[in-house]
């Protein structure tokens, strides 16, 4: 049975997806290229340095080690200002719903992101006093699929692998908590998820029955 739960935070907690779409296009915009929606969608999950190489091979940029730095301050500082104007509105469907069940039966719960800013967001949407343990992309050394971020969220549970579940939006994510031979959800659509264990598109359709199974079983 499940006894303990680790959450991503974008695109899981909260639509923060949007916030850094925003910040990379207008980047790619100022260096003289256009970034779509659809190629935001490998920058999920991944770590703000992987997503810049990224980006700069879709703009066909080569950078120096000091504009690289630069624009990487630059991106943040505008995805910050995003982030400044985030409450409470901004929580995913259900996701109160389920920290609650959760809470309320003393079940340990982590977060296991790849982002550096995911203290201040979950202070700035209220959610921080839920988490009995926050693993974010300042303790981590290997990104998603590798599967270092929810290992160390299960030592800080000090809970087996085994016994934990992992909710994830992103396919490298579901591969790291595969990896971590821990349960994964897929939140999102089943179609890029494929290879979790269950999906769901969101919390709302999930229901409560189906935790406390895992929980009991
Ligand atoms: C998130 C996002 C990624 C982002 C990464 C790093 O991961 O999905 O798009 O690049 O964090 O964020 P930051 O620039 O704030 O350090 P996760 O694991 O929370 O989905
Ligand atoms: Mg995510």
């Amino acid at each position: 049975s499940i006894s303990a739960f680790i959450f991503d935070l974008d695109g899981v907690i909260v639509d923060t997806a949007k916030y850094h779409y925003l910040a990379w296009r207008k980047l790619a915009n100022e260096l003289g290229f256009e970034f779509t929606k659809e190629q935001n969608e490998l920058f999920k999950g991944v770590s703000r340095k992987r997503c810049l190489e990224i980006l700069l091979d879709i703009g066909g940029i080569t950078a120096t080690q000091e504009q690289f730095d630069k624009w990487m301050i630059e991106k943040n500082e505008d995805y910050l200002e995003y982030i400044e104007k985030m409450d409470e509105s901004e929580i995913l469907p259900d996701v109160p719903k389920v920290l609650n069940f959760l809470k309320e039966r003393n079940i340990p719960i982590a977060l296991g992101s790849a982002s550096k800013n995911a203290r201040p967001i979950l202070e700035k949407v209220h959610l921080l006093s839920y988490f009995d343990a926050i693993v974010d992309g300042n303790d981590v050394t290997k990104a998603k699929p590798d599967p270092e971020v929810f290992l160390i969220a299960a030592r800080k549970l000090k809970t087996a692998p085994e016994k934990c579940l992992v909710f994830e939006d992103a396919v490298a994510g579901i591969q790291a908590a595969n990896n971590a031979k821990m349960l994964s959800i897929g939140i999102g659509h089943p179609d890029i998820l494929s290879e979790a264990k269950y999906n769901f598109k969101d919390f709302s359709e999930m229901s409560i029955e189906f935790l406390s199974d895992l929980i009991s079983e």
